[in-house]
């Protein structure tokens, strides 16, 4: 095996695709029913390619990601790949504008796939070069399980559950009695041995989650993910404090200092950074202290293939999102074994492109 003591970069280079998603999913914020990724390659003077990609939510976003990632790569090259400095630089010149929407998207793809080629150097999975175990995480599937009524819900929560211990349900719908029925319908469906997790996408007012979420008690509910708005922590602190369920709340925090604030407001019981918005993995492995700092649970957001690795060095580690959106554009998607994700023992986060399909799903 060759190993590199010190990568250069020499190149990013980014390229937007549009996959779509094999069950689409109805939020109450609206539905996606396609995949709007920017896949990311980092590219070294000693031959090593650092590879990851990033959901976009939208495809209008995904040129602009990709512009911006292109457009940092004359910026960049020549410099170590060293992720914290880079990160140091990109903070400094994004200071005006703000790290956060494309520009802090553009940020964390270059660290995670920055990572991705320390690891693929040292040839260990991200999970060991991070001093961790390339180790089994518990998964719960949250591929669709959308707005889609109880009926189709209860259905949906069968085939979801099967090799699962965990699965995600989408609310908000016309009312508290619409919601329970949903849950109950999908109860009735998956018994009592499977745990569900419970997303309003912040489509609530503060008085009307406090509503919903005490309808919700003893209907064995998990978790409830942002009743309300994300950037509103004082109505999360006030939802919580009525609460009976524990609040989940962490997708939509823009780097660790976002999540210390929403913390210390009291807002959430458990945190789910997602490994894009946080800043890579640089950004996670900070929001990690920051969780087993106040003792909190951290599960992860989207990003399976990359969040395997953090949550395995993650003090606190919880669990473990799984969606399926980019396996097809990947060589070897990320393997579900008995409700677990299995991180693979081989160098780098796993994710490698599957060239003909990125071709056939390629944005011109
Ligand atoms: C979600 C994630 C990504 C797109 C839409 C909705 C959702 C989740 O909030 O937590 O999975
Ligand atoms: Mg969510």
């Amino acid at each position: 095996m060759v190993t590199h003591p010190q990568l250069t970069l020499r190149d990013v280079r980014a390229r937007a695709v549009l996959v779509p998603m094999r069950l689409p999913l109805a939020t109450s914020g609206g539905t996606i029913s396609i995949a709007p990724l920017a896949l990311v390659d980092l590219v070294t003077e000693e031959g090593v390619t650092g590879s990851t990609y990033l959901f976009c939510y939208t495809p209008l976003a995904l040129k602009p990601v990709v512009q911006m990632i292109t457009d940092l790569g004359p910026f960049l090259a020549g410099v170590p790949v060293a992720p914290v400095e880079i990160d140091r630089k990109l903070q400094r010149l994004f200071r005006l504008l703000g790290a956060k929407g494309v520009a802090g998207m553009a940020l964390a793809g270059i660290d995670m796939a920055a990572w991705d080629a320390l690891a693929r150097a040292a040839g260990l999975p991200l999970a060991r070069l991070l001093g961790g175990e390339a180790r089994r995480i518990p998964a719960y599937n949250s591929n669709g399980l959308g707005i889609v009524g109880a009926v189709r819900a209860g259905d949906e929560a069968v085939r979801l559950a099967e090799g699962f211990r965990a699965i995600k349900v989408r609310l908000g719908y016309a009312d508290a009695t619409a919601d329970v029925e949903v849950v109950r319908a999908i109860r009735r469906e998956i018994g009592d041995g499977v745990l569900l997790m419970s997303d309003y996408n912040q489509s609530l007012s503060v008085a009307e989650a406090c509503v919903r979420v005490a309808a919700l008690a003893g209907e064995g509910v998990h978790w409830v993910e942002e009743p309300t708005l994300a950037d509103d922590f004082a109505g999360h602190a006030a939802i919580r404090a009525k609460a009976a369920i524990p609040i989940q709340m962490g997708e939509n925090w823009w780097g660790p200092r976002e999540m210390a604030k929403c913390l210390d407001a009291g807002a959430s019981d458990l945190c789910m950074p997602d490994a894009m918005k946080i800043g890579g993995v640089t950004g996670w492995l900070r929001a990690a202290a920051l969780a087993e700092a106040a003792a909190i649970p951290a599960s992860s957001h989207l990003f399976p293939e990359v969040s395997a690795h953090l949550l395995a060095v993650s003090p606190t580690g919880h669990w473990l999102e799984y969606v399926d959106w980019a396996d097809p554009i990947l060589q070897e998607p990320m393997r579900i074994e008995d409700g677990h994700a299995v991180i693979a023992d081989a160098p780098g986060t796993g994710i490698a492109w599957d060239e003909d399909a990125v071709k056939r799903h390629l944005v011109a």
